[in-house]
Formats: C-alpha cells, structure tokens, sequence
C-alpha cells in the first residue's frame, strides 16, 4: 500500500478546499510554477485521485502545500482541480489560511503565501475569516462583443485577477441555484465563442466564465454573481480571483474609488467584500471571506482498486 495522502477539507462561502498536506511525490525545489509542470507531467494521476470521483467531486479544488522559494512566505501553494492547474485560487487561499491556523501552524495576522503565479498576503483575523490581498488585476479588454450560439450578441470584459475571466451581464437569466444547468450551458456557449473569436491572451486562456446579476438583498450585497469554472463546476463561493478582475474593472470604469467596498455575494448567497489598492500604478485587489473546516482524512491509494486514481473521461 503506498503513503496515504493526508488532507483537511474546508469551505469557504460554500466552495469546497482539500488542502493536501503529505503524500504527494517529490516535486523538486524551483518557481512553484516549474513545480506545476513536474507534477502535470510526471505525477497527474495523484491530480486525479485526490479531487475527482470516487473520493471527490468536479467542485473540489485542491490545495497542495509546498516549500516555498522565499523564506518570508508561511508556505507556498499549488492549487488543482477536476481537469488540471489554477494559477491562483482566492476562495482556496482562504481555505488554505483556515487550516494553517486549525493546524496551529498560524496564528491571527499577517502571513506570506507563495503560489505560481506570485507571492499573496493573506490576513487572518480569527478563526474563520481571511482577506487575500491579492496579485495584481487589470482588464486586458473592455467590452468585447462575441456572438454567442443559442443567446445572441454578448459584450463583456476580458480580465485577470489571477486566473483569466470573462465578466458579462447575464442573458436574461436569474442567477439561482435552480438556474444553475441553464447558466452553465450559456457559460460554456461563451467560451466556445471566445475560442473562435480567438480573444485568449498570448499569455493563458479564459477559461472562467462570470456572470453578473442584482443582488438578493441591496443592503447585504452589490452584485450577484455564477462563475463557470475550468471543468465545468460552478463556484459555490463568490470566487477570489473573480472578484478580483470585477473590482479591477469597477475601478478602471471609475466606480469603485480606493477606500470603498464592493461585495459580491455567489449562487449560494454567500458574499466577499473586495476593494483595490494602486501600487505602482497596479491595481491591487483584497478580498474578504470566511472559511469553515469540514473534515480531515488520510485518502488510500490502494492499487487493487481499479479506480484508486479517481474517475477520468
Ligand atoms: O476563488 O479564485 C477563486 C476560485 C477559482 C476557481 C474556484 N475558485
């Protein structure tokens, strides 16, 4: 029987985080992002076993810790999902700060985290709540129209906030759990527009979809949102990185002046609080949202089992 794969699962506004702690392959030392390249490379199938079926879900993102470069950092890490890599994961890094504390490893205040796509500085502020503040966002595009099959013309924002989005209005649709097949497929309607309109930066993929509605309650929220993740999951959660390319664009439109909120609140109701920063004339988003631990196990990789490592296409 090989090692067991030590995990703590958490949620944070309803997005599930399996932080992994041992059991993974030696990734070697070097930029986490070279790391991410080993690990697809030589080790994918512990990928699959640990967030995908039988033992997870599409939802799940993993959360794997690792030796950060920089002495200053509290851990570095790589984050997963059902079909692959996340450069950055907000709703995750606020996950990750929750079980660093519930492991004693943290305690209240400020702490480095390096991911692959740079160094964050997360906050905790007690138990369960965290601000990220984050890598730098910018809108890359401003209302492009693509056409999109089944929906029509659609105009919409190209964006980073450590992950590439796509930011529109909905279509008309409500955004409510029960909407949820219907967002999908338009979600997925849309990325197939941006492949053939070719809108991809040079540098990575859209491949988060976020559409915006009112939200439930003014007084609670700003805006709703659905997020299309990578492997078709929707976010349960606000979405850090999301959030982080909306509160960039609200700020280039000049609607969201520095020293001001906007909250986000998900599908779920649960709600972020964001605001930006400019440094060196980089916008800087911070998030805010509360994460609760769930579970912890030791997942078994048994090679007797067909399925040890996880359900693929
Ligand atoms: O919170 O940044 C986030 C995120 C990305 C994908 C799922 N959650």
């Amino acid at each position: 029987m090989m090692e067991p794969i030590r995990i703590i699962d958490s949620h944070t506004g309803g997005e599930p985080t399996r932080v992994v702690l041992s059991g993974l392959p030696d990734l070697g030392a070097g930029p986490l992002s070279q790391r991410v390249t080993r690990w697809r490379d030589g080790f994918d199938r512990y990928r699959s076993a640990i967030v995908n079926e039988p033992r997870g879900s599409d939802v799940i993102v993993g959360a794997a810790i690792v030796s950060p470069t920089r002495e200053d950092c509290a851990a570095g890490v790589i984050f997963f999902n059902n079909v692959g890599y996340l450069n950055m994961c907000g709703h995750g890094t606020i996950g990750l700060m929750v079980t660093l504390n519930h492991l004693g490893q943290i305690d209240v205040g400020e702490h480095l985290i390096e991911t692959p796509v740079g160094v964050v500085q997360a906050t905790l502020h007690n138990a369960n709540e965290v601000s990220v503040r984050n890598v730098p966002a910018s809108r890359h595009r401003k209302a492009v129209e693509i056409d999109v099959p089944g929906v029509g013309k659609m105009s919409g924002d190209v964006a980073w906030g450590g992950n590439w989005f796509f930011l529109a209005e909905s279509p008309g649709i409500e955004i409510t759990v029960a909407n949820q097949q219907r967002l999908t497929e338009v979600s997925w309607a849309i990325r197939r527009a941006l492949d053939a309109a070719k809108l991809h930066p040079a540098d990575g993929e859209i491949d988060h979809i976020e559409l915006f509605g009112p939200p439930s309650n003014p007084e609670h929220a700003d805006s709703r949102n659905f997020v299309l993740c990578p492997g078709g999951a929707y976010d349960r959660s606000p979405c850090g990185t999301g959030t982080s390319a909306k509160v960039a664009c609200l700020h280039e439109d000049g609607r969201l002046p520095v020293g001001t909120t906007w909250r986000q609140e998900s599908i779920t109701g649960s709600v972020f609080e964001g605001s930006v920063e400019i440094v060196n004339d980089e916008i800087i988003p911070t998030i805010r949202g509360s994460a609760f631990i769930t579970a912890s196990a030791e997942l078994r990789i048994d090679e007797s089992d067909p399925l040890c490592w996880g359900i693929t296409d």
